[in-house]
């Protein structure tokens, strides 16, 4: 009704944000959109309660599953917890059939065609421009992951054999440290360096230390606290969850809210006394830094200057922890000194660049299966095929004709849209960069810590404050002085890395 009307454009986009604001827009019908709620909830509590259980009875959450598949290196059975895990998502196909269909009615309601151009619609330009920016970003990055797949593979095939990991093929995909093959930092012991490199081990040092879940979101704290940020209020420390609790059911997957778009901050998650999860508060953290630096702007402006700005922030400082902050703070005694560098990058890019197709591939399906251009009945098989064209990953086993596969990553039954991620890892990496020129740091990026900088603290904070009120572009620019996203930030970040992975693979077959 309201598309034609003539208002001022500070109104118009207002009003455009209000129109494209719902992940999966009810229909109008009354029945129809309690349906659609119903299957909501009943996705997210599949998920949320998914366990693995053995042929004796016993059962193991997807935390309990999940450590396994980081610290097991013993394919039989980090094949067991693979497929095991996937059960969970078997019954949730038909409720995700109808899902889609109830959503794309919701969204032709509302003038668009389907849901993918609902959600590629938020960009600040067409919705049809938006996949091929994507493209743009990732063939700038495409070069360098291919190196580090050739490293990985080869590593893998030294330690499970070559019928295990045959080198001309996508790596197999339960043998990377992570339940979906996302992140392979948690094996950096089978593919590091032969050389030996000194790398800091986080999660050996929180113990050491005596760390427990409260104190790993109180350090958080402090390192936005050392930029300048308020500290995070009472209700904070009240209401938030960082432990499971016992005899119920919670959604473990980590998020942090505003509950009442002022004050009320909180974080839930079940908190694993790892590196990796420090990481992750430090991600959470972020969230609700953004919510309370924008909780002044008008309803509508209350959000990130795109998706993939909040989940960037978190990120952003969390590349802060380095080896010379870990010792600020008394986790680990000395500094490695540069020699040890190639491990220490390696170690960041198993995370951070690793992720990066997986965080491309999950939207192309699901705006493939949003629009119609996939069929229920291949709905698996385009997930595969995807998974292997980006990733470069296979399934270790033919796949069962009711597999659900993306049903077993939390974002697809929860309908978290995931480019958001994909965006985040390349622009954590500007944003890294223009702190740390901000902060004066002049040494190489991946030893730039801005913790202690306000002037860092005071620049993030311009950007985040915005809110949604301007286009992405000016919030970039008004932190980084450029308004594109860009990701050769990463390869000058990596550089020395790539450098060491050419010279690696020269004898190698590399590609699948
Ligand atoms: O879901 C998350 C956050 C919550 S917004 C923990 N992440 C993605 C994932 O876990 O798959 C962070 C990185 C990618
Ligand atoms: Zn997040």
């Amino acid at each position: 009704m309201f598309n034609d009307v003539e208002v001022d454009a500070d109104t118009r986009r207002q009003l455009e944000l209000l129109k494209g604001g719902l992940t999966i827009p009810p229909p109008a019908n009354r029945e129809k959109a309690a349906r659609l709620a119903q299957i909501g909830s009943e996705l997210s509590s599949m998920y949320g309660s998914g366990q693995y259980c053995r042929e004796d009875g016993t059962c193991l959450s997807l935390v309990e599953v999940s450590a396994q598949m980081a610290t097991s290196r013993d394919a039989d059975l980090l094949l067991v917890y693979w497929e095991g895990w996937r059960e969970v998502a078997v019954p949730m196909k038909p409720l995700y059939v109808e899902q889609v269909g109830l959503g794309n009615e919701g969204a032709q309601s509302l003038g668009f065609s389907n849901v993918s151009e609902l959600w590629r619609g938020k960009y600040d330009m067409p919705a049809d421009e938006f996949p091929k920016e994507l493209d743009r970003l990732w063939s700038q990055v495409e070069p360098f992951y291919e190196s580090l797949h050739c490293h990985v593979r080869a590593k893998l095939g030294e330690h499970y054999g070559e019928d295990t990991v045959p080198q001309d093929q996508p790596i197999p995909a339960h043998l990377l440290g992570n339940m979906w093959a996302q992140t392979w930092g948690n094996i950096y012991d089978v593919v590091k360096p032969e050389q030996e490199m000194q790398v800091p081990d986080v999660t050996a040092a929180l113990k050491a230390q005596g760390y427990d879940e409260l104190a790993m979101v109180k350090q958080a704290e402090s390192f936005f606290s050392s930029l300048g940020f308020e500290q995070l209020p009472e209700t904070f420390w009240e209401r938030s969850m960082f432990q499971k609790p016992e005899g119920r059911d919670v959604q473990c997957h980590a998020s942090a809210w505003n509950l009442d778009d002022q004050e009320d901050l909180r974080i839930k998650m079940c908190i694993q006394k790892t590196g990796e999860e420090f990481n992750v508060i430090h991600h959470e953290l972020g969230h609700n830094y953004y919510q309370r630096a924008y909780k002044d702007q008008p309803l509508l402006y209350r959000g990130s200057a795109n998706d993939g700005f909040h989940e960037a922030i978190g990120d952003t400082i969390a590349l802060s922890i380095t080896p010379k902050y870990l010792k600020q703070i008394g986790l680990i005694d000395e500094i490695p000194d540069a020699s040890n560098d190639i491990g220490m990058l390696m170690q960041v890019a198993l995370d951070k660049i690793a992720f990066i197709p997986f965080g491309l591939m999950v939207d192309q399906w699901r705006w493939k299966v949003m629009s119609g251009e996939v069929a229920p009945e291949d709905y698996n098989k385009l997930w595969w095929e995807l998974r292997e064209k980006y990733q470069g990953v296979q399934a270790p086993v033919d796949r069962d004709d009711d597999a659900f596969d993306p049903g077993a990553k939390y974002h697809v039954p929860a309908n978290v849209p995931y480019t958001r991620y994909f965006l985040a890892h390349i622009l954590q990496f500007q944003f890294h960069k223009a702190l740390c020129d901000i902060a004066g740091d002049e040494g190489p990026l991946n030893r730039c810590s801005i913790y202690g900088s306000e002037e860092a603290g005071t620049a993030l904070n311009k950007m985040l404050e915005m809110g949604m009120s301007e286009p992405w572009q000016n919030a970039m620019t008004t932190l980084t002085g450029s308004p594109d996203m860009d990701a050769s930030t990463i390869a000058a970040y990596f550089a020395p890395l790539k450098t060491w992975l050419d010279e690696q693979n020269k004898d190698r077959m590399c590609g699948w």
